[in-house]
């Protein structure tokens, strides 16, 4: 039997930390297979990116067109979508393989806008983009607060803004939101998800460590989502299943290179290995 099939939409990190690798790796831990629709090459390590080489429009398109008609896929997630030319081919791409909307297969949108660097991951035209052509078509969308800024205009400083921003990117036409807390100062222990779904909120909290170590966080929380969704979980299950998984995924982040390391789903994965490849103590 092959496991719930995955696609994510998303850009390379050549550091491994985020993006692609990210996914996959969640995927992987999460026990679906994983397929990629490259959208952006980034050359970056620990410390920054330094090069995003955008893949040509059409090219995106076909990677998702390719697998949606002979894999498959019970979910898909988008990350890094570099600009607006992506977006729009994306979004036909979506739409002629039943990806999103009213088609069979639920779509998380996790806007990405910059690198935990500071880096810009997306175009600053590529906004009106996403308002208008993407969040309708997403079963839920997973910003952080830098993210909610950039498409509400609300600048969140506390939980009474958490529902404001929830409230106000549902009206944009997601069915959930899912307003993550990680960059909310106020909170100095604890880390406080919003989920709405235009009628309910539900707070998730959960622990936070003092770490710098959280690259990839919001690629591994959204991956882990849509393996959830993959499996057949209502939003509310699937979201919270990837709150567990990406905090822990922080518990056990592990230092790389000189700048941040990234976020490990590996604490999930058995050392099997440790037994099978000891080395012979002889006899
Ligand atoms: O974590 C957001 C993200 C997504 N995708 C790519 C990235 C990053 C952050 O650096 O590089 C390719």
């Amino acid at each position: 039997m092959a496991p719930p099939r995955v696609l994510t939409v998303a850009g390379t990190d050549s550091g491994g930390g985020a993006g692609i690798p990210a996914d996959l790796r969640t995927l992987a831990v999460c026990g679906v297979h994983g397929c990629v629709a490259v959208t952006a090459v980034t050359v970056q390590n620990s410390v920054g990116v330094t090069g995003v080489h955008v893949i040509p429009p059409e090219v995106v398109a076909a990677q998702i067109e390719s697998v949606a008609t002979d894999i498959g896929l019970d979910a898909a997630k988008t990350g890094m979508l570099a600009g607006r030319e992506v977006i729009a081919a994306v979004v036909a791409a979506f739409d002629r393989v039943g990806i999103g909307g009213d088609g069979p297969t639920p779509l998380v949108v996790d806007p990405v806008a910059a690198s935990m660097h500071g880096d810009p991951l997306l175009a600053g035209d590529a906004l009106d983009a996403y308002r208008r052509d993407l969040f309708p078509r997403a079963t839920v969308v997973t910003p952080n607060l830098d993210e909610v800024r950039l498409l509400t205009g609300i600048d969140v400083h506390d939980r009474a803004g958490q529902y404001d921003a929830a409230r106000a990117l549902h009206a944009m036409g997601p069915r959930w939101v899912l307003v993550k807390g990680g960059h909310l100062a106020e909170d100095a222990d604890v880390c406080v998800d919003l989920l709405h779904d235009g009628r309910t909120f539900t707070e998730l909290p959960g622990p936070r460590f003092a770490t710098t170590h959280t690259h990839g966080g919001g690629d591994t929380m959204a991956a882990a989502v849509a393996a959830a969704l993959a499996r057949g979980c209502p939003v509310p299950e699937a979201v919270a299943f990837g709150k567990r998984v990406v905090t822990e995924g922080v518990r056990h982040a592990y230092p790389l290179g000189a700048g941040h390391g990234p976020v490990s789903p590996l604490w999930a994965v058995p050392p099997w290995w440790e037994d099978r490849t000891a080395p012979s103590t002889g006899g």
